[in-house]
């Protein structure tokens, strides 16, 4: 396709509620949205990732902007028609950056798709038509509140609980949540949190029946995450670690993780997203789709993801109600603990217009 002219626009969400990490509270949501329109005046969408400030990964919401503006458009402009698989090789010459290469990326394969009339769940080969639906709980001000939250999402149908960790908010709060629910699917995500000295006090979550730590230790400590692995018995899940097919290969040759969470924004797209579905599948190593608290632009993506068969644990592709009174599209819904897998054209879903020119900060066209 030939790219006609490309749309990005700022918006900002509240949240239901503050979400509470080992790296901060996140009381609302800062999205960078790329809408491209083609030469048939087909429209693709898709939202950047990053957070607005580089507290999960290096990149930011105007960090992207930036680079989104100074050389990737620059870079895919020059070239007379592109296709979304030539978006990777086009945009390889520089360096990092992969949230904003996977939101350009994403969004010129949605009007790709849209118009060949594919869906973004057929494109990848996707063999599932729901996904099961777990949920990441913040850390909480106390037990009780933790409870309290864990609870509904229970009783919402949620199939599986993610609890977020860090030093202090760690044994007590799993311990509480394993004696209240004993057979749940449950597991830990640490961001980073912990240090190489940390394997004695994450070893005692062994005994909570865990199905995963996410990401305990520093984004790099490949060497310090396969040194844990052997100290712990719950299976290591690498986040910001893998941040390429390179990246996951390399941590399975060396032992640092036996599951992994795959995030398109992370890795630079849905393709690479594919590529990291495919060796796992190949070598049975479980992934699980992760999430950054996407809109339902993003989520509808993901959920085209997550229906692929490589992906046999329930991910972070929770219900929009979760994090939003009110979604950019029609809201994603759980039903029994799943939610649907689009099937129209592209991502499969639209924006409300309206509702997003009213929660816009900022829109430029390129
Ligand atoms: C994770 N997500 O798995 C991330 C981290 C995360 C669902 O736990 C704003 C934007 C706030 C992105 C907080 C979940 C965020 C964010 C946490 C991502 O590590
Ligand atoms: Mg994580």
């Amino acid at each position: 396709m030939k790219l006609h002219e490309i749309e990005l626009r700022t918006i900002h969400l509240p949240l239901v509620r503050p979400f509470r990490t080992s790296f901060g509270t996140q009381t609302s949501r800062e999205v960078l949205m790329v809408k491209v329109t083609n030469e048939n005046g087909t429209a693709g969408w898709a939202e950047c990732v990053a957070m607005s400030e580089p507290l999960y990964s290096p990149e930011y919401v105007i960090g992207c902007l930036d680079f989104m503006k100074r050389f990737l458009i620059s870079a895919l402009r020059d070239k007379p028609s592109i296709t979304a698989e030539d978006v990777p090789v086009v945009l390889k010459p520089f360096l990092g950056g992969q949230m904003a290469k996977a939101a350009l990326e994403t969004a010129i394969l949605d009007a790709q798709l849209k118009d060949q009339g594919i869906s973004l769940a057929k494109y990848l080969g996707a063999t599932k038509t729901k996904v099961e639906c777990g949920v990441s709980v913040g850390i909480a001000n106390n037990l009780d509140e933790l409870v309290e939250e864990v609870k509904s999402y229970v009783d919402a149908g949620y199939r599986r609980i993610k609890l977020k960790i860090e030093p202090g908010w760690d044994y007590e709060a799993v311990k509480t949540i394993r004696q209240i629910y004993p057979d749940i699917p449950l597991q830990v995500d640490a961001n980073q949190a912990y240090s190489r000295s940390d394997g004695k006090l994450l070893a005692k979550l062994d005994e909570f029946n865990l199905l995963l730590i996410e990401q305990p230790l520093d984004e790099h400590d490949i060497l310090g995450h396969a040194m844990l692995a052997k100290e712990v018995k719950t299976p290591i899940c690498l986040d910001e670690s893998i941040i390429s097919l390179q990246s996951a290969q390399d941590a399975l040759a060396l032992e640092a993780t036996t599951v992994i969470n795959i995030k398109p924004g992370r890795v630079g797209g849905y393709i690479e997203s594919k590529k990291i579905h495919d060796l796992c599948l190949d070598k049975k190593i479980p992934v699980w789709c992760g999430g950054m608290l996407e809109t339902g632009i993003g989520r509808a993506a993901n959920l085209a993801l997550a229906a692929l068969p490589g992906f046999t644990l329930p991910g972070d592709t929770s219900a929009s109600s979760r994090y939003f009174k009110q979604d950019i599209t029609t809201p994603f819904v759980m039903d029994d603990g799943y939610l649907t897998v689009p099937t129209g054209p592209g991502i499969g879903v639209e924006p409300d217009l309206d509702f997003l020119d009213e929660i816009t900060t900022a829109k430029e066209l390129i």
